[in-house]
């Protein structure tokens, strides 16, 4: 969070492109943007204006005064920018004093397409990896994945004697890549370069490496390991691994600038040299084995002989898919100590690390003798016996083994070329376990968290920590589905169903343009999105209703969170090419046919007919791809898929709506859908939604939904006036229920309602996560409902909010959020009938606040009678409520409590 309290108007958090100062920058136009503060009530941009610079200090462009002063992005329209190039940028915002402030930030070009790059393909050569000696005992279980060692390359060059004025490095691999130079870590990415369909796109990473490079002898050194390239990925029994390619590659230019003016580059060419590295097999799915027996100290700095290392083979020169990377990327983004670590056996440990997370473990051996291992294993979950459970990993084997050479001394080992989903880790091998020799490095992509939320129920704050521990443990590379089995994949409902609370809770905007180049790359040329992104063999490439939608549904939600057009200009022919694919399958308007494998509303204890689902889904992304056409002026486009999104409700209604407003299944999801997708003529909502009120109190009050309906029942709920119901589901404790899971311990959210119960036990191991999100899409609701931050239904960008908490039987809560605009924040309390409601608004935008109360007469702002309070415009009151209009600044409000009827 960088929320920001400024005195007078000032920007602040500045971004291009959605990242803080990017390095290699692939785009020609990046967007700029910034965020807003201001200490007084009321303030709002007169004018603003941005300046772009190039390292020369010339100026490159001026906007001059933008046409909106109170826009906070605006997309570079200079002179064309120049490849492998620093600009420094300032924007500079007027308020209606004339007192102007500014804020300043820098981006850097990158490489601007395949002609730049010269660098070649390199490879150890695969018919050379290795010597095969007879397996000593316990080898065979090393080599039976049929995995190969992770392999290194190396490249000394000499430097003048003086330092470099600036040195960049481009590296990216088919496979994943750790770079060196001297013997230090190039940059701290993990994973890189990421998952992407690597036959369409590779992504390159940028990184400032002037600081590495020294005078005299220089080495450049990479490891490359098997990641998603080559390693295994996914369940299919008939394709396990080596999806894209069979042995992975390193593709590098190392360009250095000279005080004398010279440039010098260094690529990956035939003149690298390659050798085996003693990581064994480092793998996603099966864990990552370090034999210290073979490794050989000094191959990555200078004055190493090397004399037994082969020349690097070249298997290519296609820079066809380079593109920068636009996503933050995965880092070690914190560490966690163990809670507990308890002896086992002889040479056994469990370790506790108290909240289950994506990752991998540090951990200090002291002198292992010489072929002694040391296994790590990593389990979600203990079972009956408090032993680790793995049953539901299936085939991820999520073992990290460490083989000791016998030269005393302390070594640390922490695999780089894996990630496990994990709270426990079992450590067989050392007689003696220190808490300190363990760490829990938590891996994800470092997306700025953006969301804050407390309020007076433990458990409740507790699942908001699990829904956030969920959003951690699966962006890593790719919106998963979850992080420990053999599965970690892009599933598109799964991100399109958690993305609201996703946006709320972390600045999501590049990660899912990034993951969003694989949906659109994904889809078929008839126009049909898939179930998972990137694609994938082995799982149906025809995208099920809910999960192919994910294609239309993303970038509109995003578009509505970032205010960033994009989204939608990259994305509306896809959109249109899917309404168009789903619509030919289905000329009656009945979604039936080209269903791929119709997961319907998955995993809900009560199935809705799957013809409902698809329809409403259908309606949905007709009605949203014509919304898209009209923000982009593409009004032909526009009124074509309004005309059919029409007659696709009317289609519905036909078909699965009784006159009663009775929908086909009666079942929570067929009416969450329906009213939340705004299917029903007006006559029927009511009915609609008295019929929904009565499924969800005849189930307990409890939820029977899966994964579609489930982020839906809170807000539909609150829309049609039924927080307390809302209320009423998410404090639950009984399964099904959001809070159940907190009674067995649980610390993120899981992927079915009934994971675990104390009469059954665990769920079936085939398919059993105690770390999938979908479940945890409420956590929208959390933000929205409990402590009422939201932006305005047609707002985007946050400029018009909507603040509406809604207590229930809580005594507080609060929410910050930091937009793109800038900071919003609610808190509310109650205590001797008394309501107090703080909020604050940042400068531009404006907020509808809905002030519970029993009494509007008794509503005051900061001491004020509201209706005399400055800045504050009272548009009427609601049953229970206040209603008053507000511009930026920070408002204290205070009330008679509300009626306790009233929620
Ligand atoms: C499961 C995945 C995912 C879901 C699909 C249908 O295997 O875990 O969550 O979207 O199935």
């Amino acid at each position: 969070m960088t929320g920001h309290s400024h005195e007078a108007l000032a920007p602040y958090g500045l971004r291009c492109e959605h990242l803080a100062e990017p390095l290699g920058i692939d785009e020609r136009s990046p967007l700029l943007s910034w965020r807003l503060a201001s200490g007084r009530r009321g303030d709002a941009p007169a004018s603003c204006r941005v300046l772009v610079r190039d390292e020369h200090g010339t100026t490159v462009w001026e906007s001059g005064e933008m046409a909106d002063p109170a826009a906070t992005a605006v997309r570079y329209a200079g002179a064309p920018l120049e490849r492998r190039t620093r600009y420094r940028w300032q924007v500079t915002v007027t308020g209606a004093d004339g007192a102007g402030a500014e804020a300043s930030s820098w981006f850097e070009t990158g490489r601007f397409g395949a002609a730049d790059w010269r660098a070649s393909w390199i490879a150890h050569d695969p018919a050379a990896l290795d010597v095969v000696d007879a397996p000593e005992e316990g080898e065979l279980a090393l080599a039976d994945h049929g995995l190969s060692p992770a392999v290194r390359l190396r490249r000394p060059f000499d430097a003048p004697d003086a330092p470099p004025v600036r040195a960049r490095i481009y590296v990216t691999a088919r496979g994943l890549y750790e770079m060196r130079i001297n013997g230090r870590r190039v940059g701290d990415h993990e994973l890189a370069p990421g998952w992407t369909d690597y036959r369409d796109r590779i992504d390159y990473q940028t990184y400032d490496v002037t600081g590495l490079i020294g005078t005299g002898e220089n080495v450049l050194a990479a490891t490359l390991a098997d990641g998603w390239w080559s390693g295994f990925v996914g369940f299919d029994p008939r394709r396990l691994g080596a999806h894209y390619g069979s042995f992975p590659q390193l593709l590098a230019e190392l360009h250095v600038d000279h005080a004398d003016g010279r440039r010098e580059v260094i690529g990956t060419d035939a003149t690298w040299s390659a050798r085996r590295s003693p990581l064994r097999y480092a793998d996603l799915l099966k864990g990552e084995c370090l034999d210290l027996r073979r490794e050989t100290p000094g191959w990555d700095r200078p004055g190493f002989a090397g004399d037994d290392w082969l020349p690097a083979v070249v298997t290519g020169t296609d820079h066809e898919p380079l593109t920068a990377s636009v996503a933050p990327p995965v880092r070690a983004v914190r560490e966690l100590a163990p809670r507990t670590v308890t002896r086992v056996g002889d040479d056994r440990h469990l370790v506790d690390f108290g909240q289950n997370f994506a990752g991998r473990v540090r951990l200090t051996v002291r002198a292992p003798a010489r072929g002694a291992r040391v296994v790590i294993r990593h389990g979600e979950v203990l079972d009956e016996d408090g032993a680790l459970y793995t049953d539901n990993l299936r085939t991820a084997e999520a073992t990290d083994v460490l083989i000791g050479d016998g030269s005393g001394g302390e070594v640390v080992f922490e695999p780089r070329f894996t990630y496990h989903g994990f709270r426990y880790a079992e450590v067989t091998g050392p007689a003696e376990l220190r808490t300190a020799d363990v760490t829990g490095v938590v891996l994800h992509n470092d997306t700025p968290w953006t969301g804050d939320f407390a309020c007076s129920d433990p458990d409740v704050q507790r699942l908001h920590a699990n829904i956030a521990w969920g959003q951690r443990s699966n962006f890593v590379s790719v919106p998963t589905d979850c992080p420990q089995r053999d599965e970690r994949l892009g599933w598109l409902a799964d991100a399109q169903v958690f993305l609201p609370t996703a946006c709320l809770n972390a600045d999501v905007a590049a990660f899912f343009e990034g993951w969003l180049r694989e949906v659109r790359g994904a889809q078929s040329p008839d126009g049909c999105f898939t179930n998972v992104a990137p694609r994938l063999a082995g799982v149906a490439d025809q995208g099920a209703p809910g999960w192919g939608d994910a294609g239309v549904l993303v970038p509109w939600h995003l578009y509505r969170t970032y205010g960033d057009e994009r989204f939608l200009e990259r994305n509306l022919d896809a959109m249109c090419a899917w309404v168009d694919f789903v619509h030919r399958h289905n000329p009656d308007l009945v979604w039936r046919n080209g269903v791929g494998p119709h997961f319907a509303d998955w995993l809900a204890p009560a199935p809705t007919p799957r013809e409902v689902v698809a329809s409403a889904y259908f309606a949905r992304s007709t009605d949203l791809t014509a919304r898209a056409a009209r923000v982009l002026g593409r009004d032909g486009a526009a009124t074509k898929y309004q005309t059919l999104a029409a007659r696709i409700r009317k289609t519905f209604n036909e078909r699965f709506v009784s006159p009663d407003g009775e929908i086909e299944g009666d079942t929570q999801t067929g009416y969450l859908l329906a009213l939340a997708f705004d299917l029903l003529p007006e006559e029927l909502v009511p009915k609609a939604a008295e019929r929904l009120v009565a499924l969800v109190e005849a189930a307990g009050p409890g939820p029977r939904t899966g994964f579609l309906g489930v982020g839906l029942l809170a807000p539909v709920l609150d829309g049609i006036g039924r927080p307390d119901l809302a209320h009423a589901l998410l404090r639950r404790t009984d399964p099904p229920s959001w809070l159940y899971p907190l009674r067995h311990g649980a610390t993120t959210v899981w992927e079915r309602w009934d994971g675990y119960t104390p009469e059954r036990g665990f769920q079936a191991p085939a398919m059993n996560s105690f770390n999938h999100y979908a479940l945890g899409s409420i956590g929208e609701w959390l933000y929205q409902g409990v402590a009422g931050l939201a932006q305005a239904p047609g707002s985007t960008g946050y400029r018009e909010l909507l603040i509406r908490p809604r207590p229930g039987g809580l005594e507080w809560a609060r929410a910050a959020y930091e937009s793109v605009r800038g900071t919003v924040r609610t808190t509310w309390s109650r205590a001797g009938g008394e309501l107090r409601l703080e909020v604050g608004v940042p400068p531009g935008a404006a907020a509808t606040v809905h002030v519970p109360t029993g009494d509007p007469a008794s509503v005051r702002e900061s001491g004020t009678p509201v209706a005399d309070a400055a800045g504050v415009t009272v548009l009427g009151t609601a049953p229970g409520t206040l209603l008053c209009r507000v511009t930026s600044g920070d408002y204290r409000f205070t009330a008679d409590e509300p009626p306790s009827t009233v929620p």
